[in-house]
């Protein structure tokens, strides 16, 4: 990496003409002085030509004194030159480093790891270089520039990310794992899922991320995954949900966030958001130290909790032995009482310092369609937060008030309108999603895809100083020439005006 040109070049440019000006001044005036000295003190001739020999050494010494003067004068003027742009490029850079800053926090941009064991929040992702693959750290306006960083390849890069700089491939600085593409220009909103084994997250997430891309399509937006592994669960899940079937289980393993980029022309404002969805197995929130890896439970607003109906006990004696049957048939169900397992996490967010306050809570009672075919639940539950106080979730639903700012139920099930499905996502992650989002369209596709163009290295080649060094000489050649027009002009003006 290469330092600004006026922080450090210029000063090596400097020495270096120092270094080669002086001593070959001095070898000049070494090789005149004894070339005159052999001819004129040579032979018998010397005797006579002495006084003269004195007379040039003693005019070459004098000459040396305005010499010098001129050399100090000149130097001067370079750290003159050098200072001015320096302060000028300062203020450059303070320019642009206040503008992000304003940008990223209109833009309340948040910028979270979605890996495992890491899930940080990030100051300033790695940025890779696309010529050579180099990683750089601190990408921003400073000291190795303002608006372009020069990699050792000689590419140049973006400092900002309004100058292009998520146009580069970002990396998490503490995990070192690759980010979504729009990361910094567009806001990260976590989405932990919070429920009991089987309770229906993983099905409620592919039916939510369907219902969003429904919602996209029929209003012109775009809605992709960033990793393609997420697109064929996807897809598999969609190809599951036609042929009736259910999902498999999710794996034990702390969960890599399932991230879509949603990008939404609305009739008001653009709406674009990186939506990362944490969809761990339920198991994770069964034994009390597991939720402590969940590290991405620290930031973000908003929290999903999944309730499996059937597993509330209430709910389970009031279903006769028929019911029960076709129940467990359709769906498996686990045996932890939903009630325990949100007590448990709102118990665990409790004891953080800022006692897990969250802005948007949504509580999703999940098989709402196995429900409908129950005495109990016939004809649909048309308040579902009344519905579960009636089912002994009324100590839970409190604690919910307390915790969150606004917190909203809805019931799920296969069937349910994707527009009210989309729209209750929409709400919980602060985007809004509601309007036209058609039942029967044509499933679009959500594909594993950038919703931006990557960054098109250029630069000179890493065997030659980079451009700036170039423009900055120049700049200072100019500038110094000019200040000595200036000198000069200045002087020949005051000897005008003092002769008589
Ligand atoms: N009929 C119906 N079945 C559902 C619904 N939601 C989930 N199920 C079924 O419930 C079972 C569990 O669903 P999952 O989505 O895998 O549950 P999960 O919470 O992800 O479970 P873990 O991954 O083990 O934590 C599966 O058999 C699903 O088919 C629903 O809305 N309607
Ligand atoms: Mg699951
Ligand atoms: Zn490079
Ligand atoms: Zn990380």
């Amino acid at each position: 990496m290469r330092r600004h040109y006026l922080l450090s070049q210029v000063w090596l440019d400097w020495w270096t003409i120092i270094r080669t000006t002086v001593p070959r001044v001095r070898r000049t005036s070494a090789r005149a002085l004894t070339a005159t000295t052999k001819a004129m003190l040579g032979g018998v001739r010397g005797l006579f030509t002495f006084p003269v020999w004195l007379a040039v050494c003693g005019g070459i010494v004098l000459a040396a004194v305005p010499v010098g003067a001129l050399g100090a004068a000149l130097a001067v003027l370079y750290v003159l030159v050098a200072a001015v742009g320096l302060a000028g490029w300062l203020a450059g850079a303070l320019v642009l480093a206040t503008v992000e800053r304003v940008f990223m926090a209109y833009g309340r941009i948040l910028q979270t790891c979605p890996h495992p064991f890491c899930y940080e929040k990030i100051a300033l992702p790695a940025y890779e270089c696309p010529a050579c693959g180099a990683r750089h750290r601190r990408l921003a306006p400073n000291r190795w520039g303002a608006f372009r960083h020069v990699c050792r390849c000689g590419t140049r890069l973006p400092t900002t990310i309004p100058l292009g700089r998520f146009r580069l491939t970002a990396y998490c600085p503490h995990c070192a794992g690759r980010l979504p593409d729009r990361i910094g220009r567009v806001r990260v909103e976590p989405l932990p899922f919070i429920g009991g084994p089987a309770a229906g997250k993983t099905t409620f997430m592919f039916l939510a991320i369907r219902a969003v891309s429904r919602r996209a399509h029929a209003a012109n937006g775009r809605v992709a995954f960033v990793e393609p592994r997420h697109a064929q669960a996807y897809a598999g899940a969609l190809g599951e949900f036609r042929r009736g079937g259910q999902l498999a289980k999710t794996g034990p393993e702390l969960p890599l966030a399932t991230m879509v980029d949603v990008d939404l022309p609305g009739p008001g404002r653009h709406i674009h958001r990186i939506l990362y969805l944490f969809d761990p197995a339920g198991e994770h929130f069964t034994g009390a130290t597991a939720v402590e890896s969940l590290r991405y439970l620290d930031h973000g607003e908003a929290l999903l909790f999944v309730v499996d109906p059937f597993a509330l006990p209430e709910m389970r004696r009031a279903l006769s032995e028929e019911e029960s049957e076709r129940v467990a048939k359709s769906a498996a169900t686990s045996d932890e009482d939903p009630s325990d397992t949100l007590q448990r996490v709102l118990n665990e967010l409790r004891s953080r310092p800022d006692q897990g306050r969250q802005k948007r809570i949504a509580v999703v009672v999940t098989k709402a369609d196995l429900l409908g075919q129950t005495a109990s639940g016939a004809g649909g539950v048309p308040d579902v937060r009344a519905w579960l106080g009636g089912l002994g979730m009324g100590n839970t639903i409190r604690t919910l008030d307390q915790v969150a700012g606004q917190v909203r139920y809805f019931a799920s099930g296969l069937d349910t309108d994707p527009a009210a499905v989309a729209e209750l996502l929409g709400w919980v992650t602060g985007i809004a999603l509601n309007g036209h989002t058609p039942r029967h369209a044509v499933e679009p596709e959500v594909p594993a895809a950038a919703l931006r163009d990557p960054w098109t290295p250029r630069g000179r080649p890493a065997e030659l100083v980079p451009a700036s060094y170039q423009a900055g000489r120049w700049a200072i050649l100019a500038g110094l020439s000019l200040l000595n027009v200036a000198v000069i002009a200045l002087s020949i003006w005051w000897i005008l005006r003092v002769l008589p």
